[in-house]
């Protein structure tokens, strides 16, 4: 149960000094669960609390944007400076992974140096850091996503959320979520609760939708035309690759009816390979993509994991021979 962890963060917040951040390229999810944690630290506990975000993906900006004319009162600005000397305690949100993490790069500190507790639905790589105090550490891959964890804890301790906060954890929840596919009845009456007579689901929905740049559809229609089909016994598997977006064009594969997507890109000296699958094939085989690319990742040096149905690999050596590698464990399973 997750209460207890609440509890054992109570005490150990005591008197100390707190930094939140999340993941590069900040997404939805990774944003509205730093900035709920951050205002339920300072209003709840009354820690003094500072938020650290790198660079917000090009959605994360576009929505602030739409939000904060709704909402005027929102403060969305964060360029906060952070005394390090005075830092007792890091928050690492929705990733586990401190390969997506800049904070101690960019703050010029070693993770070494101050202690980190990670809060994240992804699985737990059950990475060896030194420093992580990882018996405080909330990570469950059961929740659609971060922003449902911190919501509990508000819940927990009877924090009242204001309206635009509501606003902010609906959002975010159903973006990761994947508007309730790879939710669970907990994520149904979650969003239930914060909903609230003054707050309107299609005017929440409205604000999730995107126009694509037409780099992106360029994407996508390049990567349909470079599409390789695999079958495996009654599986399909589609494998190509773009320059960019691959993690949108992973997921236009399977709704475009193929039962798993591999999709890479490739950088100067690295690549990245974005998977999904559909949910129903995981459930009828026990395909986890995110153990699968973890698996391959450590073989060849690389990082990688995720969920069962949506995992990504950052690498740099031998690029074809890691696509091999995950399809071949990818057909073993589904045979
Ligand atoms: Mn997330």
């Amino acid at each position: 149960m997750l209460t207890s962890k609440f509890e054992d963060l109570k005490a150990y917040l005591k008197g100390k000094s707190v930094l939140i951040t999340t993941h590069e390229s900040v997404d939805l999810d990774g944003f509205v669960s730093c900035y709920i944690l951050k205002i339920f630290f300072t209003n709840y506990f009354n820690t003094k609390t500072t938020l650290y975000l790198s660079e917000f993906s090009k959605t994360t900006r576009e929505y602030l944007q739409k939000v904060s004319q709704k909402f005027r009162e929102l403060d969305f600005s964060f360029n906060e400076n952070v005394d390090i000397s005075k830092l007792d305690l890091i928050f690492i949100l929705d990733t586990n992974n401190l390969a997506q993490v800049s904070v101690f790069d960019k703050l010029n500190i070693t993770s070494a140096q101050i202690p980190f507790i990670f809060i994240d639905h992804h699985l737990n790589l059950k990475n060896d850091y030194k420093n992580n105090l990882t018996s405080l550490n909330i990570i469950n891959d059961e929740i659609s996503s971060t922003s449902e964890i911190i919501y509990d804890m508000c819940e927990f301790f009877n924090f009242a959320l204001e309206l635009p906060y509501k606003f902010l954890l609906i959002s975010a929840i159903l973006t990761d979520s994947g508007f309730f596919k790879y939710g669970n009845n907990d994520t149904i009456m979650r969003i239930s609760r914060l909903l609230d007579e003054k707050l309107d689901l299609q005017e929440i929905l409205s604000t999730l939708e995107f126009e694509q740049e037409i780099s992106e559809k360029i994407a996508r229609i390049k990567a349909l035309q470079r599409l390789k089909l695999i079958r495996s016994k009654d599986w399909l598997i589609g494998t190509t690759h773009v320059s960019s977006f691959e993690a949108g064009v992973a997921s236009l594969l399977i709704n475009l009816g193929l039962d798993v997507s591999i999709v890479y890109s490739e950088k100067k000296r690295t690549f990245r390979i974005s998977t999904r699958a559909k949910k129903s094939v995981c459930l009828k085989t026990g395909l986890h993509l995110g153990k699968i690319l973890k698996e391959v990742a450590e073989e060849y040096e690389g990082s990688g994991g995720g969920h069962d149905g949506a995992a990504s690999l950052n690498g740099a050596n031998e690029l074809k021979k890691v696509l091999n590698k995950i399809i071949e464990k990818i057909k073993q399973i589904l045979n």
